[in-house]
């Protein structure tokens, strides 16, 4: 039997290494953006209708199609709802950790409900950090490659570390436009008993439908195998395609695969709302519950809009290449339309400047900084592997920056 890959080192170590990734966390979470959101109403498909073909590194989209997060971030999202990984670690039932785990990987999609708009595409080099000292975990990720876009992330508390690749193909296709996410998403979870189990399962399709008749909704659809790589209990999801009418809208059904014949528990809802497991006996779990959504500007979720906050405690603490400094999407987000499309052209121009010196070899060749790519040790996949010195570093220069300051 394999196991997962890392050696745990004693917790409490671990617990003081966590502690000090929140130094600048102090601050209570942004609850709202300061602005209305005014964009102007323009028809996607009129923008979009000589494009067929294209995919969406190639497509310039007027700044009113963007929204104010990026796509770093809306990896971030993904962490939500983490409460759900906690809960599994606790299970000393494999599958109930199978659809716990299967629950939080559903829970991803909640975000994207009337979402249709561009994240920005971040920078060669740009990184987002997210500590949550509330929920015991820390979260980075790095923009590992332009072209194509890939964002490698690790995540982790002291009960689960959480990590994988983030890049898409992406084709418009006329009647809708598809976003394919390509990479593996690795779950290393402890057990009640002290193992550490592995679980892998890769991201479903997200499609804009609806261009033409003037009501883009966002729709997730397609098999998830939650697969539990040391036990062998796996959680099969199938999400729905909304289908021509809508009626099959959001759902979402699944069930435990393991060695025996006849499923023991099924799993059944909407990953707009709800998500239940069921077991023989018919009786019913709560496994996800949607946070509440009150209106917010570019429909983003409570959750997003704490992203992107840029307090006086955190300040010291950020490296240069955080997203939070960029200042065309910070305009984006006051609502400065104009201002964010200079900003935003300014930015990609001076990328597209050091990648020709790089090219022609005045500049240094450009290497991830905080990954690297290995061969996965349990999957034997290509993984993007997390080397571990950005919170060292990020302790070393906060502090410097405080004795400075002072
Ligand atoms: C879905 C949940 C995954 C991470 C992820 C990656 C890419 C995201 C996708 C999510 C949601 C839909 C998305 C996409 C990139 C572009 C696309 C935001 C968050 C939008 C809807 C494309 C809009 C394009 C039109 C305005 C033309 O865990």
């Amino acid at each position: 039997e394999k196991q997962a890959p890392t050696e745990e080192p004693k917790s409490d170590s671990r617990s003081l290494d966590l502690q000090k990734s929140f130094h600048g966390y102090e601050a209570p979470l942004r609850l709202d953006l300061g602005i209305k959101d005014d964009r102007p109403k323009i028809s996607l498909w009129s923008i979009l209708k000589g494009m067929i073909g294209k995919d969406m590194t190639k497509m310039a989209l007027p700044v009113s199609f963007n929204e104010p997060t990026s796509l770093l971030q809306r990896v971030a999202e993904d962490m939500e709802y983490t409460d759900l990984l906690e809960i599994a670690s606790q299970q000393k039932d494999p599958a109930w950790r199978a659809l716990y785990v299967a629950a939080f990987a559903a829970s991803e999609y909640a975000s994207t409900i009337n979402r249709v708009a561009k994240p920005f595409n971040p920078l060669l080099g740009e990184t987002y950090e997210l500590c949550r000292p509330d929920k015991g975990y820390r979260f980075l990720i790095e923009q590992v490659s332009h072209h194509p876009p890939i964002g490698a992330a690790y995540s982790e508390s002291l009960n689960w570390k959480y990590y994988g690749e983030s890049s898409v193909k992406s084709k418009f296709y006329g009647k809708s436009f598809d976003i394919s996410p390509l990479g593996t998403w690795y779950l290393e979870l402890k057990t009640p008993s002290g193992n550490v189990e592995l679980f892998t399962w890769k991201k479903i399709t997200s499609s804009v439908v609806g261009i033409i008749s003037g009501s883009p909704t966002i729709d997730n659809y397609g098999q998830m195998m939650v697969q539990n790589h040391s036990s062998h209990v796996n959680c099969l999801l199938e999400f729905k395609p909304r289908g021509w009418r809508g009626t099959n809208a959001y759902e979402v059904k699944g069930s435990i695969q393991s060695s025996s014949d006849t499923p023991e528990y099924t799993v059944n809802g909407h990953w707009d709302d709800k998500i239940f497991a069921y077991n023989a006996g018919s009786n019913k779990t709560m496994l996800w519950q949607n946070h509440e959504r009150p209106p917010r500007p570019f429909n983003l979720t409570p959750f997003a809009i704490s992203l992107n906050a840029l307090t006086d405690e955190l300040k010291p603490w950020l490296p240069p290449t955080d997203t939070r400094w960029r200042p065309d999407q910070r305009a984006m987000e006051v609502g400065q339309y104009d201002f964010a499309a200079d900003e935003k052209s300014r930015v990609e121009e001076k990328q597209r400047t050091k990648k020709k010196m790089r090219d022609l070899g005045q500049i240094e060749e450009w290497k991830p900084k905080w990954f690297s790519q290995q061969k996965h040790p349990v999957t034997g996949e290509e993984y993007w592997m997390f080397n571990g010195d950005y919170w060292n570093v990020r302790e070393e220069a906060g502090k410097a920056n405080l004795s400075g300051q002072s």
